[in-house]
């Protein structure tokens, strides 16, 4: 099952798209208004259908005989409740699989899931972009992530900088210098706002810019205003860096407190270590933000990867799981970090050389 958004003007000409791209036998699993203007419609084929996909002839082998039907809105309500979603977001979600044509749950999940959440990846870096500021509560992953982003770009060719305000706690600056070190990529420190500004006009030629902050306490107003002040001092995007498996209502509550001060985005940490989803799909729903990367490893160079609809529907349906697991690693003398089923569903690029 491939499934695929077209934007376009007009409804026709958004279905004109999807009969051009996925063929005849595409299945309208979502349609929406976009806020700038225009239609988004959201549309699915069986790999098999596809004209592209599979090089089928005429003489192709019949289709073997279909699986025993399932009961799309029960297999949902079930993955939603085992992954902890709240009643309210729960309904939404069913109510939006619910009526669409197919019979396939992890696509009705991720149809739901589209309709109901904004995907919005983080760009990769140009010239130009606004700096990316990671904030969230202490331990949530944001040193790791910066390390993370940086070493995305790097592999990708692109200039990067880095910088960290993170200068109170013992060992804040350190763990990422070492990142650094090994990437070659130099690490700037500041302590205030007015230093920020500087290390940003340093870097305006880098084609990604990535500020590391120091953990806030979102129940603490000082912590907050600080933050804020730190924000608006530039023209920059605060990205809420949570991690995944807290409580579904405190995530929620720590992800409004976020946007009070201007995120509007959210990146999500430690999915290899996490089996229920309930709590960052809350916070984003509360809260109103958008769902750019994910991380599902501790290492610099693997594991943070774009979120999108389909890849959290089969992370969040048993079978999906199960289809995605690998095979068992070989025997090796060194200790590879264990992700779970879900983290498998995404891709990420790999390096032997960082830690
Ligand atoms: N397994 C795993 N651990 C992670 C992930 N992201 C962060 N961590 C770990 O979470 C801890 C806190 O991360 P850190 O970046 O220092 O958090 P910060 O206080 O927000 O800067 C560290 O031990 C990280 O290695 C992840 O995606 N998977
Ligand atoms: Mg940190």
């Amino acid at each position: 099952m491939r499934l695929k958004s077209f934007h376009a003007r007009t409804m026709s000409e958004a279905m004109r798209q999807v009969r051009q791209t996925l063929g005849d036998d595409a299945i309208i699993v979502a349609t929406r208004e976009e806020e700038g203007g225009g239609v988004r419609v959201t549309a699915a084929v069986e790999e098999d259908d596809h004209p592209h996909a599979s090089g089928r002839t005429l003489n192709a082998p019949a289709k073997p005989p279909p699986e025993p039907e399932v009961d799309v809105g029960e297999a949902v309500a079930d993955a939603l409740h085992r992954h902890g979603v709240p009643a309210a977001l729960a309904e939404q979600l069913i109510d939006a699989a619910a009526g669409l044509d197919t019979d396939d749950p992890t696509l009705a999940l991720g149809a739901a899931l589209d309709a109901v959440f904004t995907f919005h990846p983080l760009a990769e870096g140009r010239p130009g972009q606004k700096p990316l500021v990671l904030v969230g509560p202490p331990g949530s992953g944001k040193t790791l992530t910066v390390a993370k982003l940086a070493a995305r770009a790097v592999f990708r060719n692109r200039t990067v900088s880095v910088i960290t305000t993170d200068t109170v706690r013992a060992g804040g600056v350190d763990q990422l210098a070492a990142f650094m070190r090994l990437m070659k990529v130099k690490l700037h420190t500041v302590e205030d706002p007015e230093a920020l500004h500087g290390a940003i006009a340093m870097s305006r030629e880098a084609d990604l810019i990535v500020v590391d902050t120091a953990g806030r306490n979102p129940f603490d107003a000082e912590d907050m205003t600080d933050l804020k002040a730190l924000i608006a001092a530039e023209d920059v995007e605060p990205i809420l860096v949570m991690p995944a498996g807290m409580d579904a209502v405190e995530a929620a509550e720590v992800g409004q407190i976020f946007r009070q001060i201007g995120v509007r985005r959210m990146l999500v940490t430690r999915l290899d270590a996490t089996r229920r989803l309930g709590s960052f799909l809350t916070a984003a729903f509360r809260a109103r933000l958008a769902l750019c990367e994910c991380t599902v490893a501790p290492k610099v160079a693997e594991g943070l990867t774009a979120l999108n609809p389909v890849a959290l529907a089969r992370m969040m349906m048993p079978g999906e799981e199960k289809k995605a697991e690998r095979p068992p690693p070989p025997k090796a003398k060194a200790r590879k970090a264990k992700a779970p089923a879900s983290a498998h569903a995404l891709s990420s690029p790999s390096s032997r050389t960082l830690p």
